[in-house]
């Protein structure tokens, strides 16, 4: 059965700490409105800005709500991320995941396969790869994937989905799910695991109304809502979708997660303004269709 699979926001107060209180609140309505499960520290978790401790304290918060959780532990200093990885030990989770060490150029693949090795042998929970070529300069492919061989799942956010699709060709036990809120048509119809969609933060109804849609084989409906959910996504890349995540959740969802964590500036008190205005029509629509309350 697809999942839809929420990296969640991570909400930060005015002096730049978690916000566990609308983290908790976050998280709840999230499962509430039907989320198979919470992927902790991504990218819209601005993950790799948070220090290990900060990882730690997202996971611990986000479990008293639920532990259908995939915590995600990676980054530049391996030590940290395997000792997150064990302290996992105390958390009855999904999963443990990591994207790639980023930033270092022409990193030896065999580095990077003996990284990820290395969180395996650690793991006392099944690994997932976080696999974003765009955002790490790394990718680790289906082929790189087999030769690894400990990876429980991936999550790829890659626009190109037979690069996605061939994890589980070349993989067939690994659960595969695309990091791409504009495939979950593609991906349920192709028998995939699920989406891991960003923009299930703000509008977690309709993420899961594609899904059921399209499981239902409602193709043309599910692509109707995809295309609206996709006009949304579009609009939050105009000042920035990390920084607008936290404005659309005000605004669909009702309630303040606070602020990004700068170099990701919240938007602009007119940023913010043309951005609803870029979306206040599909909400109409969206409550026409039914799938959001008045
Ligand atoms: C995706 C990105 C994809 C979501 C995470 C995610 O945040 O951890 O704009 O499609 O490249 O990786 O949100 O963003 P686009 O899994």
């Amino acid at each position: 059965m697809p999942e839809i699979i929420t990296p969640i926001i991570t909400p930060f107060t005015k002096d730049n700490r978690i916000d566990k209180e609308k983290l908790k609140l976050h998280a709840e309505n999230l499962i509430r409105k039907g989320i198979d499960k919470i992927f902790v520290n991504g990218t819209t978790g601005l993950g790799p800005s948070l220090t290990p401790e900060e990882k730690l304290e997202n996971l611990k918060v986000v479990y008293e709500v639920t532990n259908k959780i995939i915590f995600q532990v990676g980054g530049l200093n391996i030590d940290d991320a395997i000792r997150l990885t064990k302290l996992s030990k105390d958390f009855d989770i999904v999963g443990i995941a990591s994207y790639a060490p980023y930033y270092y150029p022409r990193m030896p693949e065999k580095h990077l396969i003996k990284y990820f090795k290395t969180l395996c042998e650690v793991s006392p929970h099944p690994v997932y790869l976080y696999n974003y070529p765009t955002a790490t300069g790394k990718d680790i492919d289906a082929k790189i994937a087999k030769e690894i061989d400990c990876f429980a799942g991936v999550k790829d956010t890659i626009e190109n989905i037979i690069h996605t699709l061939d994890y589980k060709r070349l993989n067939p036990n690994m659960r595969v799910y695309s990091g791409s809120d504009m495939l979950i048509v593609t991906v349920v119809s192709t028998g995939l695991d699920g989406n891991v969609a960003a923009g299930s933060n703000y509008l977690p109804e309709v993420t899961v109304a594609i899904k059921k849609m399209a499981m239902e084989r409602k193709i043309e409906e599910a692509l109707r809502l995809q295309f609206l959910h996709d006009e949304i996504i579009e609009a939050s890349r105009l000042f920035g979708s990390l920084s607008s995540n936290y404005v659309l959740t005000k605004y669909f969802q009702g309630y303040d997660l606070g602020n990004p964590r700068p170099p990701i500036f919240p938007l602009d008190e007119e940023e913010e303004r043309q951005l609803i205005k870029k979306v206040e029509g599909i909400r109409a629509k969206l409550v026409e269709l039914k799938i959001l309350k008045e």
